[in-house]
């Protein structure tokens, strides 16, 4: 029988790629999305144009519990991804509240639903590197302690807690995964691999001349989007549930991101990025690096994109699409007599 997943945040960065994945696997993909993607679908759901006539929309908000219960009473569903969000940590500073109610009470309508209407729906909550912030060790592990130090890291570790909870009261089939940052052409234009690509490719047209940044220094284990959706497939295939990093294990500076970035076009780095305090962080989290071992041993996953592999795929993505852009602006204008 054809199995049936729900993916919450659909349009986001993972949920396509997500999406993707199921399809290929001969799912039937339902989406939650919000009401407004509805309004405009080739404009707001953009990063799933190309499936719109293969899965199936439906409008809800995480902070509407009866729009939830709603959706998950339509459909036996077999699993669910839980990957809607307010996913910027610097947003969390600005609004916690907001990010708070979204991301924690967005989960536990969520569990609550399912717990209520679909108790054999397998469930995966996408937690976060974030949850070890201030870090304890180097590298992070599935029994490093958590320090979180946003709003939005908070919230991860609590819709964490949320979907234990769930596992060990209700028996239920709830996993953790704990993914540290992975990127893509289709990540978010705010966060700083997207900033740094898209900027690149800009300044090598001539339609920038600066890249402002925050912090240099700060560390991460970048992966790519596409490697770490398949883990969140293999989790939800496993006899028992359980929690697991998923990490390549390598950390780079975000100088070492942007050296590779305009290295990309031939171009120097220290000629263009300018330091600009607005995009530093009250408390930054700064030496992530993932142990994934247990997801190597037990999952059978590894990433298959190196770091390189990264970078040049979102500089080259990005060159392409502003090319495009470019030209088609300059036909356009051509043409207006
Ligand atoms: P993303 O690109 O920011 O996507 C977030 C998704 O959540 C979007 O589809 C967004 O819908 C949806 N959403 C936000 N608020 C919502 C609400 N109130 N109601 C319904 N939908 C809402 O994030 P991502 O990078 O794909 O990440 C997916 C998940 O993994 C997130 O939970 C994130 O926190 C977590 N995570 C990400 C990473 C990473 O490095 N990417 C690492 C660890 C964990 P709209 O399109 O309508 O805004
Ligand atoms: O920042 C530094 C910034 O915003 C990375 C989310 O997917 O991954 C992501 O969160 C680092 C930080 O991602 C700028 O201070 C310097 O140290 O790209 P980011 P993030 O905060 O790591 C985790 C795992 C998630 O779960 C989240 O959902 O880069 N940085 N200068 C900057 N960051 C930004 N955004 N902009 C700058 O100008």
């Amino acid at each position: 029988m054809t199995k049936k997943a729900l993916i919450t945040g659909i349009t986001g960065q993972d949920g396509s790629y997500l999406a993707e994945e199921l399809l290929q696997r001969g799912y039937e993909v339902h989406g939650l999305v919000r009401r407004v993607a509805l309004e405009a679908p080739q404009r707001r759901t953009e990063r799933i144009a190309h499936l719109l006539d293969k899965v199936i929309l439906h409008p809800a908000s995480l902070e509407s519990y009866p729009s939830i219960f709603h959706i998950v009473s339509r459909y036996d569903f077999d699993e669910c991804y839980h990957l809607a969000a307010q996913s910027f940590v610097a947003e969390s500073f600005a609004d916690g509240f907001s990010t708070m109610n979204t991301n924690i009470n967005g989960t536990h309508y969520m569990l609550a639903a399912f717990r209520e209407l679909r108790p054999q729906c397998r469930f995966y909550f996408a937690g976060s590197s974030e949850m070890f912030g201030k870090v304890r060790e180097v590298p992070q592990s599935e029994s490093t302690p958590f320090h979180p130090r946003s709003p939005y890291g908070i919230s991860k570790v609590a819709g964490f807690d949320l979907t234990r909870n769930y596992r060990e009261a209700y028996d239920m089939f709830c996993v953790n995964g704990i993914l540290f940052n992975h990127e893509g052409p289709r990540r978010g234009f705010e966060f700083v691999t997207r900033k740094i690509s898209h900027t690149v490719a800009r300044i090598k047209l001539g339609l920038a001349s600066k890249l402002r940044l925050g912090n240099l220094e700060a560390q991460r284990d970048w992966g790519h989007a596409q490697d770490y959706v398949q883990a969140m497939y293999l989790m939800l295939q496993q006899p028992e549930p359980d929690d697991y990093v998923i990490a390549t294990g390598e950390s780079h500076s975000v100088g070492e991101f942007c050296d590779r970035a305009f290295a990309e076009l031939n171009l120097d780095y220290r000629k263009y990025v300018v330091i600009d305090e607005r995009f530093r962080r009250p408390a930054e989290v700064d030496q992530l690096v993932g142990d994934s071992t247990k997801a190597r041993k037990v999952l059978g996953w590894r990433p298959k994109y190196t770091f390189d592999e990264l970078v040049r795929e979102m500089v080259q993505s990005d060159l392409e699409a502003l090319s495009r852009a470019e030209g088609r602006e300059i036909s356009r204008l051509g043409s207006v007599p």
